[in-house]
């Protein structure tokens, strides 16, 4: 068993932020964890270097475009060095063996027809590094991605010929329905395939940092698309079109992305490993998007959490806890030092730490920082049933990423040791001569915080290291086997004194986001730039297809008793059963006037009780002085039909 896990690689036209930190964090945690569990594994991150974006910016810093991209690339490798982030391979693409593996790669898809040669027409975003056409941009202009300026481009250009793999790729969703991850996120990628796939341009003339083409096509006027060139990292590490010396590890077990890059990771990904013949990753798994004290950061706000300034301010284990604990993974999630400073003192300090602190205070007083194990059983059968259904829920966690539910299941554990303390107060049973007993619960206290120290050490792997120190014993793939596969109980412990793990935090640590930002933010609406309209208007095209819109046929209709507003719908959406909706249309229409006509819903909202009645959908309309219309197709559809 082997597992090959991958980060993105960013792109090294600024510093590290706590976005880039995050996805590495949770990289990082499932190799450890894989690690721990004794399986082969292989972790690579490393960064992007080449195309337009790279080279605009080392332009604006004044600076060669290598030399801009050795310094950036060294301060993500530096960063994730201090961090103790355990990666096998830090790949650059500007390594040779990277660029022979991306010619390799392009001759061979070339070779089988699936690169062809033509022109391109179209407008392409810098920023995103992507083309659009013309209909999807903002006003004939604007990126629908990002919000930035587009410029016009035509020029010769090679294209993939993605077209050809929409289907196969449809297929593929359906056959794996883990392939994305979370599962929530799958339609927004099969709603994009199926609204029809573009050949894609992956070379470019107007610009040279990028990867050459293959000297046998001679053609060098072009270079790699940044998006190809980058993708194929993640075979290109393992020795593809070189070495092929680690391609054993291939395919990937979970390549880890933000959700801003799904796109390109569900679709173009697999098709082009389609086309060079090579097997599918496992898993793409699209986290969230970070904000800041519930606003989107942004160097132009002044707002940009930077990792290494937090995680030297409060620790970066602390800082890699609260970010798997705070959000659920697949969601957005905020960055405040309120919520940071509330799990460092509640779970961190209160609850874990406490309880070796009690384990270290009542060992040494009872029996000089001796314990065993031999009665634990005799007393506490409660506890240690409890403690194992903990252990048999948490793992299936992991496998879908759910960090913030495996670590709260986890966090029983610290209850189940502290609870056992206060009901069987040790104290009480010594002075009452019962030494036995209150022995059997700091060893079963003990045993507790152990076993949740080998669960908690990939997330936190120095802390538990320093607990496990404490406890006298060492955290390997040995003590998982025996201690959480086994649930063996380790059958002595000479405890070591060890200073507070988690001192508690008063006040924030450093400095909250300017308030004045935001109050200049304001001040500049009259004149808005694109950037303030990307950051606070705009949604990007993934965003857009998290909502599913279908086509819906009102097969019953009835007003709701009671209600000034309210219609009670059946519509028909192509499932198995009618969805109920409940409208506030009734001012508007009749219910008679609504059966057997078409509607549009919103189909994916969350279920909701209206006056008693389950809602499960919305209906679009508009509204305005003159009342409210409902949105219906232009020609009758079968119900179900997609929009969008
Ligand atoms: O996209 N919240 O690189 P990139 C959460 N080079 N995650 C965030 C984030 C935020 N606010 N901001 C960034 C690229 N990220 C390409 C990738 S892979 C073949 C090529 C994280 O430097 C998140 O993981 O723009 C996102 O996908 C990644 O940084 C984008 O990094």
């Amino acid at each position: 068993m082997s597992n090959y896990i991958t980060t993105p690689i960013y792109y090294v036209n600024g510093e590290a932020h706590i976005g880039h930190a995050y996805t590495t964090f949770i990289a990082d945690t499932m190799a450890r964890f894989s690690r721990l569990r004794g399986e082969d594994t292989y972790f690579l991150t490393g960064t992007d270097e080449h195309g337009q974006k790279i080279e605009e910016s080392a332009k604006k810093n004044g600076r060669s475009t290598k030399e801009f991209a050795d310094e950036i690339s060294e301060s993500f490798k530096n960063l994730w060095d201090e961090f103790g982030i355990s990666y096998d391979q830090f790949i650059r693409t500007t390594d040779d063996k990277h660029k022979l593996g991306v010619q390799n790669a392009f001759l061979k898809m070339f070779e089988k027809g699936d690169i062809y040669k033509g022109h391109y027409e179209g407008h392409y975003c810098v920023s995103c590094e992507t083309f659009f056409p013309e209909i999807q941009l903002i006003d004939g202009e604007f990126c629908p991605d990002c919000g930035r300026s587009t410029s016009t481009v035509k020029e010769e250009s090679y294209f993939f010929k993605l077209s050809e793999y929409e289907q196969k790729l449809l297929d593929y969703y359906d056959a794996n329905p883990e392939f994305i991850l979370p599962r929530s996120r799958r339609n927004e990628v099969i709603n994009f395939v199926k609204g029809g796939l573009n050949d894609l341009s992956v070379t470019r003339t107007s610009f040279t940092w990028g990867v050459k083409m293959p000297e046998s096509m001679q053609d060098d006027k072009h270079v790699m698309y940044v998006w190809l060139d980058a993708l194929l990292n993640y075979v290109t590490a393992l020795g593809y079109g070189s070495d092929e010396k680690n391609m054993d590890y291939w395919p990937a077990t979970m390549h880890l992305v933000g959700k801003d890059i799904l796109r390109f990771h569900a679709i173009y990904w697999p098709a082009f490993l389609m086309s060079l013949d090579l097997p599918l990753p496992k898993h793409i798994a699209a986290h969230g998007w970070w904000t800041r004290d519930g606003e989107k950061m942004s160097k132009s706000k002044g707002n940009v959490v930077i990792p290494k300034e937090v995680a030297d301010a409060y620790g970066v284990e602390n800082l890699r806890y609260f970010m798997m604990r705070e959000v659920p993974f697949g969601q957005d999630g905020d960055f405040s030092q309120r919520a940071f400073i509330d799990r460092i003192n509640s779970d961190l300090s209160n609850d874990l730490g406490n309880l070796l602190n009690r384990i270290i205070g009542m060992s040494g007083k009872y029996s000089e920082f001796h314990i065993d194990s031999q009665h634990v059983l005799e007393y506490h059968t409660k506890e240690v049933d409890a403690m194992n259904l903990v252990l048999d829920a948490l793992e299936p966690f992991l496998d879908e990423l759910q960090t913030h539910r495996y670590l709260e299941e986890l966090w029983k554990l610290f209850t189940i040791g502290n609870k056992a303390i206060e009901e069987h107060a040790p104290w009480v049973k010594m002075k009452a001569d019962k030494k036995d007993e209150a022995l059997a619960t700091v060893a079963l206290v003990a045993n507790v915080l152990a076993r949740a120290s080998v669960m908690l050490h990939p997330f936190m792997p120095e802390t538990t290291n320093t607990v496990a120190d404490a406890l006298g014993f060492t955290i390997n793939t040995e003590s998982y086997q025996e201690l959480i596969k086994k649930r063996t109980m380790l059958a002595a412990f000479t405890i070591k004194k060890v200073p507070p793990l988690f001192p508690r935090v008063e006040e924030p640590l450093i400095p909250e986001a300017p308030k004045a930002v935001i109050e200049s933010h304001a001040s500049k609406v009259e004149e808005p730039k694109i950037e303030e309209i990307e950051e606070d208007n705009l949604i990007t095209f993934d965003q857009f297809f998290e909502t599913t819109l279908k086509v819906g046929t009102v097969v019953e209709a009835e007003e709701v008793p009671k209600s000034k507003k309210l219609l009670k719908l059946q519509v028909d959406l192509g499932d198995a059963r009618p969805r109920q909706i409940i409208a506030g249309i009734k001012t508007f229409y009749s219910a008679e006037s609504l059966l057997n006509t078409q509607v549009c819903v919103v189909a994916n909202l969350k279920p909701a009780k209206l006056m008693g009645n389950l809602s499960e959908g919305m209906l679009l309309a508009a509204k305005d002085e003159d009342g409210l219309c409902l949105i219906r197709p232009e020609k009758p559809r079968k119900a179900g039909a997609i929009i969008g």
